[in-house]
């Protein structure tokens, strides 16, 4: 597999045609036809994929802007004696890359290089990248994005379920849903064509709730807001729960059938009355009773969690009292009810079945897990012993960058860490520090600047491969156009790179379906089973949904309908304390931050911060202040706020809006440099999931110096 070009077959394509794929940004994975060529590709949305049915957000719209940008890479960059990254071949960027990886390990041991993938990468892609790091480097050191967006959750589903599968029903079971209570998600704006199962399920009568610090575009959809206090989910779940079996609504049969653990649950959740509840959260009494009244009595009950309060230091913890309440209100498992998170990133779900997670084999395995490593050698055609252990999961490997630490190289393939890191400047020092940076991307992101070797890989529309959308169901994303020139395909650059670390015979491809076909394989008997599939399946049936375990299985939409994948099949219940985040309030730091997203910009912002209608709609990082603290700080609507953490300062247009809390600070992170949130955020994680605490610090807001002066 010498040229990129010769990786895959085109589809044809005249300048009438379509060719059916999917969005390259969130884990929806919204069906859109691409039409026409060069500049004036168009993107159609897909009115027959059930996920979307036609609907498309904005970034999905404008995605086409990225194939043809003027900034996108397109030759090696090697850095030179001066210190400028300088055009290069891409047989001199690759040897050059794996001689150094070698002098690296030589030196300070196999471990000493890490890898860093991320949940944008197709199945093939993480797939490839946790063989390259264990099978042609050989480091335990691998880990990826991921760590940062659904290990909490990840973590959570696996104690309570035994299987972590973000939604283990699918989209269309929503709108049957008589209460749907929705934890730290705005999806309006991070998934907007979702809205429409829950306008759907409003008008089947049903009620929606929303927990959420900020009256999120999402909140004002709801029929209840619980404008909770960050880092307080676990309160105000173990508060709903307690009036649950207060009032006698849980479902007594379902929890002796079907469950373990639950009167450890009742002992604890004893302490939580709903007065004590309001003192915790902010949530009024009345409310918190209304909310589990809109719970218990509903016939199917949905509940939901994002991002707000998996991102914490107790980020397993609230998981896990969000489980509690669908376990004892016996909603797991029953139709059109359960519990789900919502994965975020493109192929968030894939991305972390396959083995790019520090202590994962493909197929969801543990890499510690005997039967599962023998299994993989032979996949693999190497000794068991030759796969190394768990690795360090992501914030402690980024920890450990340089000479200190003892991790001396980095290779980066998807991700964009200097901005989406938390305490970023800390993280950008540490890249500093290492021997070697290798980063494979498709523009110069900000940790692309910093590398020693930058590697022009393709983007989405040029490839082919599959990704695996938020509710596990494996689709096909398309590759339409040739890679520009002098631009390669990531399975190209691992597979060359591998060759050239002496790999050369396991890693012979000639196709991203070659790819896959491995990958079912490598799957096969694990939790995550897509052995029963292959692209001319996928083809066929528009996505099929894992568990996949043979050709002539129907695959599996929706779980746990009557057991859970638990040694005994019961799923089991977690009594968990409230608990302060690690980074209390005082007198110098006054208010919480909490950071997130707005609807059009993507993530670090590399790829959409380059398109025009996008930074349109949203040009700079605006943080949101209630009138109150605005006022006490001496702030006006539309001019600067300086934002101080005991970690760094950054400087943000402000809005001043009474949708957020009094003593609640809202930035978004696309940003970097000056606007960059992750300056401000705390490194520090949960005990479990490694999850870092994104979603709450302690801050401090005053008059931007320029304007100090006026
Ligand atoms: N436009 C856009 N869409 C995206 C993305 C993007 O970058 N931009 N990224 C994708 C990815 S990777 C992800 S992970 C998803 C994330 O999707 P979401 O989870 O919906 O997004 P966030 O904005 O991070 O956080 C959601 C909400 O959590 C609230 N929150 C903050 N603190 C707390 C708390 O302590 N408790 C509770 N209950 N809520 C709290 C915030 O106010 C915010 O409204 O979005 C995906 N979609
Ligand atoms: N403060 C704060 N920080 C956060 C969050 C938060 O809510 N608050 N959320 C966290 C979450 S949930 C997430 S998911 C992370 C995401 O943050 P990142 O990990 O930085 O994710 P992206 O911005 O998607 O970075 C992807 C990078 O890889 C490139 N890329 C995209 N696709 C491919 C590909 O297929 N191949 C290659 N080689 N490169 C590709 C893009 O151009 C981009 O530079 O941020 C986390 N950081
Ligand atoms: S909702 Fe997500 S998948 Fe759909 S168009 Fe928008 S970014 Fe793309
Ligand atoms: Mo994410």
């Amino acid at each position: 597999m010498t040229a990129p070009q010769s990786m895959e077959s085109l589809p044809t394509i005249g300048p009438t045609d379509s060719v059916a794929t999917h969005c390259p940004y969130c884990a929806l994975q919204c069906g859109m036809y691409l039409a026409g060529r060069g500049a004036a590709t168009r993107v159609l949305a897909n009115a027959e994929f059930p996920v979307n049915a036609g609907g498309l957000c904005v970034k999905g719209w404008s995605a086409a802007a990225t194939l043809t940008h003027a900034d996108r890479l397109r030759s090696p960059l090697v850095r030179d004696g001066h210190g400028a990254l300088v055009p290069a071949t891409w047989d001199a960027a690759l040897e050059h890359t794996a001689r150094r990886l070698e002098d690296v390990q030589r030196q300070h041991g196999r471990d000493a290089v890490g890898v860093f993938g991320g949940g944008s990468l197709t199945n093939e892609k993480a797939y490839l990248l946790g063989k390259f790091a264990r099978v042609a480097l050989g480091t335990a050191n691998i880990d990826y994005n991921g760590r940062f967006c659904m290990s909490s959750a990840a973590a959570a589903a696996s104690k309570a379920f035994g299987l972590d599968r973000g939604l283990p029903f699918p989209l269309e079971d929503l709108p049957r849903a008589k209460t749907i209570l929705l934890a730290g998600g705005n999806v309006a704006e991070t998934m907007p064509p979702i809205m429409r199962y829950f306008e759907a399920q409003q008008v089947e009568g049903g009620t929606l709730i929303v927990a959420d610090p900020r009256r999120s575009a999402t909140a004002q959809w709801a029929r209840l807001h619980l404008p909770l206090k960050p880092s307080s989910d676990t309160a105000l779940a173990n508060g709903l729960l307690h009036v649950l079996i207060r009032d006698r609504l849980i479902a007594d049969d379902y929890i002796a059938a079907r469950t373990h653990g639950f009167d450890d649950v009742r002992r604890t959740v004893a302490a939580y009355w709903p007065e004590r509840v309001e003192r915790l959260t902010g949530v009024r009494e009345a409310d918190v009773v209304e909310a589990a009244h809109l719970l218990g009595r509903a016939p199917s009950v949905m509940i939901l969690t994002a991002r707000g309060p998996e991102q914490q230091s107790q980020g397993v913890n609230n998981t896990l009292a969000y489980i509690n309440l669908a376990l004892a209100l016996g909603a797991v498992g029953k139709p059109f009810s359960g519990y789900g998170s919502l994965t975020g990133q493109g192929n968030g779900q894939g991305g972390r079945e396959h083995g790019q997670k520090a202590d994962q084999l493909p197929g969801y395995r543990r890499i510690d897990d005997p039967v599962a490593r023998r299994h993989m050698a032979d996949v693999w055609d190497v000794p068991e012993a030759a796969i190394p252990g768990p690795g360090k999961p992501a914030p402690e490997l980024l920890e450990d960058l340089g000479p200190d630490g003892g991790v001396r190289a980095l290779f980066v393939m998807g991700s964009n860490i200097v901005v989406s890191a938390p305490d970023a400047l800390r993280v950008e020092r540490r890249l500093k520090a290492l021997d070697l940076l290798v980063v494979v991307d498709f523009f110069l992101s900000e940790t692309a600047q910093l590398a020693d070797v930058v590697l022009p890989s393709a983007q989405w529309a040029e490839e082919d491969g599959t990704m695996t959308n938020l509710e596990g169901r494996v689709i096909r994303r398309r590759r339409v156009f040739d890679p520009p020139d002098g631009v390669r395909t990531d399975l190209d650059v691992l597979t060359g790179l591998a060759a050239r670390l002496g790999r050369r015979r396991q890693f012979t491809y000639h196709s991203s379906r070659d790819v896959f076909e491995e990958l079912c394989r490598a799957t096969q008997g694990g939790p995550a089973d897509y052995s029963g599939l292959s692209y001319d399946r996928l083809d066929a049936e528009d996505g099929v949904h894992w568990p996949c375990p043979a050709a002539t299985h129907p695959g599996t939409p929706r779980l746990f309908t009557s057991r859970f994948p638990t040694p005994d099949g019961r799923a089991r219940f977690h009594a968990v304390a409230h608990q302060p985040p690690v980074e209390e309030c005082d007198e110098e730091y006054p208010l919480h931050l909490t950071t997130g997203r707005v609807m059009a910009q993507y993530q670090s912002g590399t790829q959409t911060r380059r398109i025009e209608a996008l930074q349109d709609l949203a040009p700079e990082a605006v943080a949101e202040m209630h009138p109150t603290a605005a006022h006490l700080a001496g702030l006006r609507d539309g001019g600067h706020v300086t934002l101080a953490t005991r970690r760094g300062t950054a400087t943000f247009r402000l809005k001043v809006t009474r949708s957020i809390r009094e003593d609640t600070v809202f930035v978004p992170f696309h940003w970097g440099g000056d606007q960059s949130a992750n300056r401000l955020t705390n490194g520090a994680v949960d005990p479990i999931s490694k999850m870092p605490e994104f979603k709450v610090c302690a801050v401090r807001a005053s008059r931007a110096p320029e304007e100090a002066a006026e």
